[in-house]
């Protein structure tokens, strides 16, 4: 039996190192698949979780334009959360089982959406800078080794693409404006850099899955190679819009042909993951009233599928 296993696990091994795409009903180990519902369900459920700090300010966008804009924005990101729980559910695990895991605090959602957003520059900084490291993630993502997450990543960073123009474009608009709008965008780029560095994992030191997860290709960089990538693009961009960035350690490396940055506040992130972050119990307050107030929707939704089974039957 013993060696049944092993002989699958080898061929599994063999398929990842060939560059295969491994499909739902493939074998694999039970890792593979426990560490796949983890990783696609947490990220889906910061895609949910993400629409709060940007719904925050749908009603109280500065214009039309900005409103519908950042509308489609918070659409794209419930769209990305459903087809990421649809990739996950192919692992054999039910929604509501996923929604419980979140409502009771056994899953985690990323760090960066228990930070609070404070003013309109938000929208921007948010965009620019959160959306801008989703990619860098993502785009590895897009050639992870389990089908339905790495089809289902190819259209939400189309979507993140568009995403990151629009808060960089607003941040454009801000910086362009009068002292007071420059002001607010400096101030949002103070409290957003450190949270994004965040996003990407601790460092590789630290990081309890990330060598099994390579060897696997669900991750195909590691944590602080996605870190220093997005500092190496962003850096850049914030000099652009006449920002600086909140770290005098930051510098251009001619010998690495990398930033050098400053020390992460690995115990601001770890206190964020465990739940005291600034807005982690309103966010899971806001996701277990939209769940309970929805009830009526689901049970709706069901008592007309099975008219539609009756009705079939019937004809
Ligand atoms: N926050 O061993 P590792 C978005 C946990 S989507 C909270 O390095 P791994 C779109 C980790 O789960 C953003 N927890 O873990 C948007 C593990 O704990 P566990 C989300 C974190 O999985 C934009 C422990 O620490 N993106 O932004 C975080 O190999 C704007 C040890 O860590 C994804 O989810 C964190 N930041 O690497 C929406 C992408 N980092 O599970 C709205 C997919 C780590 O053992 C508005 N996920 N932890 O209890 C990934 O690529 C990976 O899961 C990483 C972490 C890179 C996040």
């Amino acid at each position: 039996m013993k060696d049944n296993i092993q002989a699958l696990n080898d061929i599994f091994q063999a398929r990842i190192d060939n560059g295969e795409s491994i499909e739902p009903k493939d074998w694999m180990p039970e890792k593979y698949r426990k560490t796949h519902i983890r990783q696609i369900s947490q990220h889906a459920h910061s895609e949910i979780v993400g629409m709060l700090p940007e719904g925050n300010w749908i009603s109280r966008a500065p214009s039309l334009r900005r409103k519908v804009a950042l509308l489609a924005k918070v659409q794209d990101e419930a769209g990305h959360g459903l087809y990421l729980y649809s990739a996950a559910e192919t692992l054999g695990i039910s929604r509501d089982e996923l929604f419980d895991q979140l409502h009771t605090g056994k899953a985690k959602y990323s760090s960066i959406f228990n930070y609070p957003t404070v003013s309109w520059a938000d929208m921007g900084a948010v965009g620019w800078l959160v959306d801008g490291a989703a990619i860098i993630n993502q785009v590895m993502l897009t050639r992870t080794s389990f089908g339905p997450y790495a089809r289902a990543m190819v259209k939400i960073c189309k979507e993140e693409s568009f995403h990151q123009r629009q808060g960089f474009e607003i941040m454009l608009t801000l910086t362009n404006g009068t002292e007071v709008q420059k002001q607010m965008a400096q101030d949002s780029l103070n409290r957003w850099w450190w949270p994004s560095l965040m996003m990407f994992g601790p460092p590789d030191a630290e990081s309890t899955h990330t060598e099994q997860s390579m060897k696997w290709k669900i991750k195909r960089k590691t944590n602080d190679e996605l870190r220093q990538q997005f500092i190496d693009i962003t850096a850049p961009q914030a000099e652009f819009l006449g920002l600086t960035i909140p770290d005098p350690d930051l510098k251009w490396n001619e010998e690495t042909k990398h930033y050098d940055f400053g020390a992460i506040d690995w115990d601001e992130f770890w206190q964020v993951v465990k739940g005291f972050g600034p807005c982690n119990k309103e966010r899971i307050d806001a996701r277990v009233k939209a769940w309970d107030e929805g009830a009526w929707v689901r049970d709706a939704a069901v008592a007309y599928g099975e008219k539609k089974i009756q009705k079939s039957k019937v004809a």
